[in-house]
């Protein structure tokens, strides 16, 4: 879509050394991306809430790289003040990848520096932050080298399209509120190759939603997601469960746009639990969950009947359980948690979190 781009630096006009900064938080899908195809597109789409507490912060160091530039992109990372050389390749590779939609970055000496407001191993995706606040950070430096991006929808669905390249789900933390990510009849102006803002549909109950993550197991996960996706394209059940997301995305729009929390947390809870057992009956097999995912599973939907508050979960691909409720019963939730669930989680550990404005240049 943007590829064979003329985005060269004329050797006329050599920019100032600059720096650009971003904030992107994480978000948490409620209809599941699982199964891709291509390059990053999705099998079905996809519709996240924007979280606001788990967030990485990216800074993006430029300056005029003398001389002539080989193929080579000149890249410095930290993360969190150190070297990380895993990170440093995955992004030196990312952004050679976007070579033909950006060829200029091989005129320039980067440096990228980028911490999480949640602890690395701490279980919690970073990807979808970490990706969507570097692609944040790009279009910022296209449009300071070239000023190509100063129509805020323009450069919304540019930094969507180029977080996606990154991770998927990454596409879908640069809008505020809930993003969808994925073709869908329902939705105009939805596409596989970005995500596109849905907050106008939301019923003022889901602004205001939260979504404490319980962390169960701060273990690195046992598939990666690259390898999980894969595993759809072998599994029986990947057609039926294209056609049922698609679906499902159709009813949750109605329920978001009606404040309906009940057919929302069922929708929710559905959803995790078919992402689980997708992974479960895939080969080879993962169980994901842990004994203390299902024991909390088991304890929300008994809290559900003893208290009549509407508090649901939905899982990521690994053990850690994301509670979502509505803020008017914050408080009766936490004392829940803090009563029943924490002993279930490592440490006792749990992030806080609730529906956010989106990323923010800072
Ligand atoms: C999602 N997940 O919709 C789903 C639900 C995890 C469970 O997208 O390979 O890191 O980078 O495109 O985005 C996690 O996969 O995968 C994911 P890539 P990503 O949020």
């Amino acid at each position: 879509m943007y590829e064979n781009s003329r985005l060269i630096i004329d050797s006329s006009n050599i920019p100032e050394a600059g720096s650009i900064t971003w904030r992107s938080p994480s978000n948490i899908a409620i209809i599941k991306y699982w199964g891709k195809y291509g390059i990053q597109l999705p099998r079905n789409p996809s519709l996240s809430l924007t979280l606001s507490a788990s967030f990485t912060d990216t800074m993006l160091n430029y300056e005029f790289r003398e001389g002539q530039p080989d193929g080579q992109i000149e890249l410095e990372f930290l993360f969190h003040q150190q070297e990380n050389e895993a990170f440093c390749a995955k992004i030196l590779e990312y952004l050679q990848s976007l070579l033909p939609i950006y060829p200029f970055l091989k005129q320039l000496k980067l440096s990228v520096q980028s911490g999480n407001s949640f602890p690395h191993s701490a279980g919690i995706a970073s990807s979808a932050s970490s990706m969507s606040a570097l692609a944040l950070c790009l279009c910022s430096l296209e449009d300071e080298l070239f000023g190509t991006l100063k129509d805020p929808a323009a450069y919304d669905k540019k930094a969507s399209y180029l977080a996606r390249l990154g991770s998927g789900s990454a596409c879908r933390s640069i809008f505020p509120q809930a993003a969808v990510w994925g073709e869908t009849l329902q939705l105009e102006g939805s596409s596989n190759e970005f995500a596109i803002p849905v907050d106008h549909l939301l019923h003022e109950t889901f602004k205001d939603f939260h979504d404490d993550i319980l962390l169960v197991s701060r273990e690195e996960k046992a598939v990666s997601s690259r390898a999980g996706h894969e595993l759809m394209d072998g599994n029986p059940f990947s057609e039926p469960r294209y056609a049922q997301a698609r679906a499902r995305l159709g009813k949750l729009l109605d329920v978001l746009r009606a404040g309906d929390v009940e057919a929302f947390g069922k929708i929710a809870e559905d959803e995790a639990l078919t992402l689980h057992a997708l992974m479960m009956a895939s080969n080879p097999s993962y169980t994901l969950m842990r004994p203390g995912s299902l024991a909390i599973i088991e304890k929300v939907r008994q809290y559900r009947l003893d208290t009549g508050n509407p508090v649901y979960f939905t899982l990521d691909a690994g053990p850690n359980v994301h509670l979502l409720y509505p803020g008017n019963i914050v408080h009766e939730v936490r004392a829940f948690i803090d009563e029943q669930l924490l002993e279930h989680c490592e440490d006792n550990a749990v992030q806080q979190d609730w529906v956010g404005e989106g990323p923010e240049e800072v």
